[in-house]
């Protein structure tokens, strides 16, 4: 085994991610603290967090008292061996934290928790859910169990989930009935999969629900746009219109006939580009559409993902569809903006297969793929 490192960040999420990268998903934590560091030539000093590791090959030795109470591995980017590892260790880290926290020296870290939750904190800092959210998350499973209920792990799951749940607004699907013509919008930045939702949107409302959808597409910048939708069209055998300009968009929706549902794609457009999406929302006035989503992709952080939820508000999205969850690591930046983003999620998509990998949004399912306790398959 190698002999036992030191890591120090400004977080406990910094300083674990440094110890993962290091050391690996089987990495012993042999201790936690918070120092004071000197900054250099002495102006003042700033708190850090120490974490103490090592990589697990064999019992970590006595690093004084810590090493009395039991160790804890980090669990995994893969969420099945997040959640084995998750559910095998809990009661071995009760024991730790209990120590721990009767040295006083988790307190500081993280003040009003109860040392039982410490664990599950550092699980949701793993999912990438940041700290504020994750603060409130155990807080509220704190509040909802008994003390005695704390060293349940499934208890704790459950509550966890609940919580997690509660700040998930879920959308029903798209309500296309045939016999009248519902307008649903994509919108959303560059290459999130708004072209290949819309395809297998239409493979799905035809093929599993017998209606009769039709194509449009805004997407007239690039030819390539148009000729993949136009793939799409010919091979699920659906009409596809295409919309120059605003003025065109009615004439392009009434191209397409006799249609229970008209999807209509639109260019990728960065957030940051003001005037696209202002060009965007010209279109889409002129389309009149009953439902507008935001298409977002999983696999984007945090702070992009919320500017794509304010950016593409004048575009009056007013739903959301998650891509790309196979393709994302932790999904704790996704749970930090469904919780502000004041729009339902209405589906989620899990892969590049056309029509199969899509599914209706489901807030148990959100929840436990965030937590990691279900994968994509
Ligand atoms: N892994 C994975 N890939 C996906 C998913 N959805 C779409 N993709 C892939 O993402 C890439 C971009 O997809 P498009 O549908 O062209 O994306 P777009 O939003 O229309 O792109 P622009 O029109 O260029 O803005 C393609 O390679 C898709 O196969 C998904 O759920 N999972
Ligand atoms: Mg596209």
């Amino acid at each position: 085994m190698v002999s036992p490192k030191t890591y120090r960040a400004g977080t406990l999420k910094e300083a674990l991610a440094q110890v993962r990268r290091d050391l690996g998903g089987g990495a012993v934590i042999l201790g936690t603290r918070e120092v004071r560091r000197r900054r250099l030539f002495g102006f003042g000093s700033r708190e850090v967090v120490e974490v103490t590791a090592s990589d697990g090959s064999a019992p970590p030795e006595r690093p004084g008292k810590l090493a009395s109470a039991t160790s804890v591995i980090i669990p995994t980017a893969s969420t099945e061996a997040l959640h084995s590892q998750f559910g095998e260790r809990l009661s071995q880290l009760h024991s730790m934290v209990a120590d721990l926290s009767k040295q006083g020296r988790l307190d500081h870290l993280l003040p009003d928790l109860p040392g039982e939750l410490v664990s599950t904190y550092a699980s949701l800092l793993e999912a990438e859910v940041p700290e504020a959210l994750a603060r409130r998350l155990v807080r509220f499973v704190a509040e909802r169990l008994e003390p005695n209920e704390l060293i349940r792990p499934d208890l704790v799951r459950e509550a966890l989930c609940d919580a997690v749940e509660s700040s998930i607004p879920i959308a029903p699907p798209i309500a296309a009935v045939a016999g009248t013509r519902r307008v649903v919008a994509l919108v959303g930045p560059t290459g999130v999969g708004k072209t290949t939702t819309v395809a297998k949107l239409a493979a799905n409302f035809k093929l599993a629900h017998g209606l009769r959808p039709g194509l449009v597409t805004v997407d007239t910048y690039r030819i390539a746009a148009v000729e993949q939708l136009r793939t799409y069209a010919e091979i699920i055998d659906l009409p596809l219109a295409v919309a120059n300009e605003p003025d065109e968009m009615q004439r392009a929706i009434d191209e397409l006939g006799d249609v229970d549902l008209v999807l209509i794609d639109t260019a990728g457009r960065s957030p940051r580009d003001e005037v696209k999406i202002r060009e965007l929302s010209d279109f889409l006035a002129a389309a009149e559409p009953d439902e507008v989503h935001l298409v977002l992709s999983a696999v984007a952080g945090e702070r992009s993902l919320r500017a794509a939820v304010e950016r593409f508000a004048v575009a009056r999205a007013d739903r959301l569809i998650l891509t790309k969850l196979d393709e994302a690591d932790g999904l704790g930046g996704v749970l930090a903006v469904l919780g502000h983003a004041d729009r339902p999620v209405s589906y989620l998509t899990t892969g590049q297969a056309v029509p199969d990998d899509i599914e209706p949004a489901n807030r148990a399912r959100i929840a436990r793929l965030i937590l990691g306790h279900d994968v994509v398959s």
